[in-house]
């Protein structure tokens, strides 16, 4: 069984966002035209508290961008984003969110970011999609949306990791790149994981 799975296509990463992805909004048009090729469609999103530590506004002083350790993980700041029931955390109107079999929610725990689908960034705590796809049968998993440098990323990695034959849909990704050169090393370190890139 193979699925699609659809990284934070969500209002806030989008041009005019809370935290946008340059050119986020093209990977929309690629979502929905490749919606009908599969027979399981998983969509995750960011769905933080209004103090999720992640958020610059709970780091007085900080700057975006700032790198500050908390409980012994860093965490890069990030302007207050995808808060849970806001329009910034609510996907994309134009997504066609009808074939959505099922969302995974992360990022929900105030103290610990999660820019992977799976695990939270401190591997604390599983989101359940692992479970959900494992008890669906899935095998395969082709995976695109924002952004390639975090979320994308760091799902596909344990992806690898968890033993998924997995592939990058690159047409459907853009990356935040915060550091110049982000997303390549990105896209690199996806390769290296062993995952597939197509575009
Ligand atoms: C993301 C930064 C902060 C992402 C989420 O979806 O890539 N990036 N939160
Ligand atoms: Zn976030």
């Amino acid at each position: 069984m193979r699925a699609l799975l659809l990284i934070d296509i969500q209002n806030d990463f989008l041009p005019g966002g809370a935290l946008p992805v340059p050119r986020g909004d093209e990977v929309i048009g690629v979502a929905n035209r490749l919606l009908g090729d599969y027979p399981l469609i998983v969509a995750t999103r960011d769905w933080h508290p209004p103090n999720h530590v992640s958020f610059v506004s709970q780091h007085p002083g900080h700057r975006i961008g700032e790198v500050v350790e908390v409980d012994g993980i860093s965490q890069v700041l990030w302007p207050d984003h995808c808060i849970q029931h806001t329009w910034g955390a609510a996907f994309a109107p134009e997504l066609n969110t009808q074939r959505i079999d099922h969302i995974v929610s992360k990022g929900t725990d105030p103290r610990v970011d999660s820019y992977s689908g799976f695990f939270d960034n401190a591997r604390r705590r599983a989101t359940g999609l692992h479970d959900y796809l494992r008890s669906a049968g899935v095998v395969e998993i082709d995976i695109m949306g924002l952004a390639t440098d975090y979320c994308v990323q760091f799902t596909v990695l344990d992806a690898c990791e968890l033993g998924y034959r997995t592939r990058v849909v690159l047409a459907g990704c853009r990356g935040v790149e915060l550091k110049c050169g982000d997303t390549t090393r990105a896209i690199e370190a996806m390769e290296a994981a062993g995952a597939i890139l197509v575009e």
